[in-house]
């Protein structure tokens, strides 16, 4: 029986051509000659899932037969992208796979295309849990990644008159050939009500949380797959349900629609992914996705805990480490504690043992608008009993630590406080995730030192142990193998296989920027990505753009800190002497850009609206002669990102020093050799240590002068009435040259004057500019230019995810790894 069924998931090409050709006429039910090439793609990643859910069961028991340690990866985010050919790459089957459907006339690259991204993300956040999946699989890591399977992902942006339009991302309108329902493992939430303190027999009190209302996760597993492993472990997504189908009495007084009111409500709690990047909102809902989530995950934890073991509670942290993605899911220390104290009556000393020990924090901004703060009125309304567990745990710390290291002090306690007093108490989620937690730790070297000096200093001075740095990384089969196969190809020939899983190999590839017939294959590499960009520029911008140009490119999430408009500004200056001097002798580049705006940041859409009006001039001004183009690619997100980056010469790393947390763009540019124009901040700085000076252009202020500018008084107007050339290019482009109307990007001019200029655009431009000139020097000698790109990729294997996760395993965790 069991070599039958094995026999039907083999890894070889009559095999799988078997597994296709059943789905499409048992699963999908479609005729083969006729099947749609979606039916095919369905097809092709159910027998794909096939081979995979096998490695996944495997997985789970060898896991739970040996009673080792899991990590639970908390995440409101998961921007994974597609998976079809990621899976297929690393499973090892990519090429079998190729030769099957081409046997049945098919074109595995076309199909591949046909799967939607799962954006279930915004940003770098996001982005870093899926590549975190990825490296926890590859290392043979015990772990479940918990999030929400929102119906909508992040908005797809359109340009309409180079303005900002988003629309709904229905990413599995139909359905997904990745995710399996569990609806065994559904759990129940409880939300609203109120708390009753009741009290036993001996006159003992306790809490009983009563009259609120329920909600049902179903949870949804998608497999993850290892690259050169057989671990495959799961995300597991929780999906909203109304706890009864509808209410019978209503229906029953002949109000249908009203019954299936109540439902409909249910279940926007996983309808859509707040689309705000680093800033939170303090909405009602927000807060109730937070809490559904993290109480479906903690559930289904102790669920595993109680029903795979005998053991006492005390042994809970030894079979379970949670860690928490930001402070979004921070409502699992009181909830893990209400589950202890309330459920399972442990005394509240224990309880809060046990959950330090559980518990892990990631920061990952120190943007004082991107703390979390809940309002008292709003958490007391929607979660009563566990506002009062803030309380104590708050009422301990403040009489128990704090008041033994500073007797008396009330500033401190304020400090400290999980409450703030001004302006309207609120919970303070950070302070609350540190406290709650073991370990806490920043995203990068620079980001570390800032979280402990800056943002939590007397948290470090209580307890210094507690804190740690775990520079992030990406993971190198996705942003490499899979979005650069011919790169990867390249390397395995020139130092052999086993740099993809141990990317402290990739150094030995720094010999061969020597060697001149490496270089013109390395370039040729570029090249050919590049030609394939400037025909998906030409499709989706109707711009045509010359591969030989230099291709500058900034892809991130449009944000002030991030500072499109800098690199804007210059572009704007470059136009002005190009018409000033036809004869201008400069490097041809195309300077590309791809970001969303959150939807109700009207300044950062205020700057895509410029950048595209700008885009419109350059590209077709006769006097410009092609020297420059300006493109602003539409729906910026991870398969579009897998066709910039292996076509990029320049990365654009440079937000105000001190406010992007780590960055990871930077890395996954560096890695598929493109050189970076930055500021020494975030992971920049470690890049450079990396690649070496001579091998990054980096500019600007460091984080000690923009505090120390900041104390001075910093004025933009001194840096506009200084700089002939700053001034001009602002003037013109607030004028209404480009639009037609001079108030159109008053809203841009007056951030960068009249507002103060925040971020230091002004400060930094002059620098900036000189910089881009070294730039345009170097590109022109281009065997200069490939040893330098060359040196960049070779050395960047630090910023592996893999190097991350095992960091986190061996520090934070104390996970063994498991070979399935
Ligand atoms: C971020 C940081 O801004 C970014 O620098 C970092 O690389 C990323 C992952 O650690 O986390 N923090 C944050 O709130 N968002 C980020 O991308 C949205």
């Amino acid at each position: 029986m069991e070599a039958l069924a094995n026999c039907a998931v083999l890894n070889t090409t009559d095999s799988l051509k078997l597994s296709i050709t059943n789905h499409l006429r048992f699963t999908l039910g479609a005729y083969i000659e006729t099947a749609s090439e979606n039916d095919w793609y369905v097809a092709t990643s159910l027998a794909v899932r096939d081979r995979v859910m096998e490695r996944a069961t495997q997985s789970r028991r060898q896991h739970r037969a040996q009673g080792v340690r899991r990590v639970h990866y908390l995440s409101l985010e998961y921007l994974m992208g597609r998976l079809l050919e990621n899976n297929l790459r690393n499973a090892g089957i990519y090429d079998t796979a190729k030769q099957a459907l081409s046997e049945m006339g098919k074109d595995l690259d076309a199909l591949v295309q046909k799967e939607p991204d799962m954006g279930l993300g915004n940003g770098g956040l996001g982005r870093l849990a899926a590549c975190f999946m990825d490296s926890l699989s590859t290392m043979d890591l015990p772990a479940i990644g918990y999030g929400i399977h929102y119906e909508f992902g992040l908005f797809r942006q359109e340009f309409v008159n180079g303005k900002q339009v988003e629309h709904p991302d229905a990413w599995m309108r139909d359905g997904s050939p990745w995710k399996i329902a569990r609806p065994s493992y559904r759990q129940t939430v409880h939300l609203y009500g109120q708390v009753i303190q009741k009290f036993d027999e001996f006159g003992q009190p306790h809490h009983e949380w009563m009259d609120t209302k329920c909600l049902l996760g179903l949870p949804w597993d998608i497999p993850i797959v290892g690259y050169d492993s057989n671990t495959v472990n799961v995300l597991r997504l929780w999906q909203a349900q109304a706890d009864e189908d509808f209410n019978f009495k209503v229906f029953n007084e002949g109000s249908y629609i009203e019954a299936l009111r109540e439902k409909a409500i249910a279940e926007t709690v996983s309808k859509v992914l707040y689309p705000n990047d680093a800033t939170e909102s303090g909405k009602e809902l927000r807060l109730v996705q937070q809490y559904f989530f993290v109480a479906c995950s903690l559930a289904d934890i102790v669920r595993r805990f109680k029903g795979g073991y005998t053991l006492p509670w005390s042994e809970f942290p030894s079979k379970a480490a949670v860690q928490l993605n930001d402070t979004h899911p921070a409502v699992a220390i009181p909830e893990l504690m209400r589950i202890l104290v309330d459920e399972e009556k442990l005394e509240w000393s224990q309880a809060w043992d046990i959950c330090q020990k559980t518990f892990s924090y990631t920061n990952h901004t120190l943007l004082p608008e991107a703390l979390e703060t809940w309002s008292v009125a709003l958490f007391e309304r929607v979660l009563p009993r566990h506002l009062q567990i803030i309380y104590e745990i708050n009422r301990r710390f403040l009489e128990g630590d704090v008041e033994a290291r500073w007797p008396g002090d009330g500033e401190k306690k304020r400090h400290l406080s999980l409450i703030e007093e001004s302006g309207g108490k609120k919970v303070r989620m950070a302070h609350l995730s540190v406290l709650g937690s073991h370990a806490t730790n920043g995203v990068a070297a620079l980001h570390t030192r800032l979280l402990c000096e800056r943002l939590f200093p007397e948290f470090f001075e209580l307890y210094p142990d507690r804190f740690l740095n775990l520079t992030n990384g990406v993971t190198f089969r996705r942003w490499l193998d899979v979005c650069n196969p011919e790169l990867s190809s390249l390397i395995t020939e020139s130092i052999g296989s086993g740099w993809l899983k141990d990317s402290s190999k990739l150094i030995q590839l720094d010999r061969f920027a020597d060697d001149a017939s490496f270089r013109e294959k390395f370039h040729a590499i570029k090249r050919g990505h590049k030609v394939r960009l400037a025909k998906i520029i030409q499709d989706s911008c109707g711009v045509s753009v010359s591969p030989d140009a230099l291709f500058d490119v900034q892809i991130k999430r449009l944000h002030e800190y991030k500072r499109q408009h800098l690199n804007l500004l210059h572009i704007v200056s470059l136009y002005r002497k190009i018409i000033a001097n036809p004869n201008l002798d400069i490097t041809p580049r195309v300077f590309i850009f791809g970001a969303k705006a959150a939807p109700g940041y009207y300044l950062a859409k205020n700057i895509i609206h410029a950048i595209n009006a700008v885009a419109a001039k350059v590209n077709h001004d006769p006097r410009v002669d092609g020297r420059l183009k300006v493109i602003y690619i539409p729906n910026y997100g991870v398969s579009i990102a897998e066709r910039i980056i292996p076509a990029a010469d320049l990365s654009e790393q440079i937000s105000t020093a001190g406010k992007e947390a780590s960055g990871t763009g930077n890395m996954k540019l560096a890695l598929n050799g493109a050189l970076t124009i930055g500021t020494l901040d975030g992971a920049n700085v470690e890049i450079l240590e990396e690649v070496g000076p001579e091998n990054i252009f980096i500019f600007g202020l460091t984080v000690e002068e923009v505090t120390e500018l900041n104390a001075r008084g910093y004025n933009p107007w001194d840096y506009y009435n200084a700089s002939e050339e700053l001034r001009l290019s602002i003037d013109w482009l607030a004028s209404d040259y480009f639009t037609g109307n001079q108030d159109e990007f008053k809203p841009l001019r007056d951030s960068l004057l009249s507002h103060g200029d925040p971020f230091l655009v002004m400060a930094d431009y002059d620098k900036y500019a000189a910089s881009q000139a070294e730039v345009d020097k170097a590109y022109r000698d281009q065997a200069h230019w490939q040893k330098m790109a060359i040196h960049n990729t070779a050395r960047v294997g630090k910023f592996s995810s893999d190097r991350t996760i095992l960091e986190y395993a061996k520090n934070v965790w104390k996970l063994p790894q498991v070979q399935v």
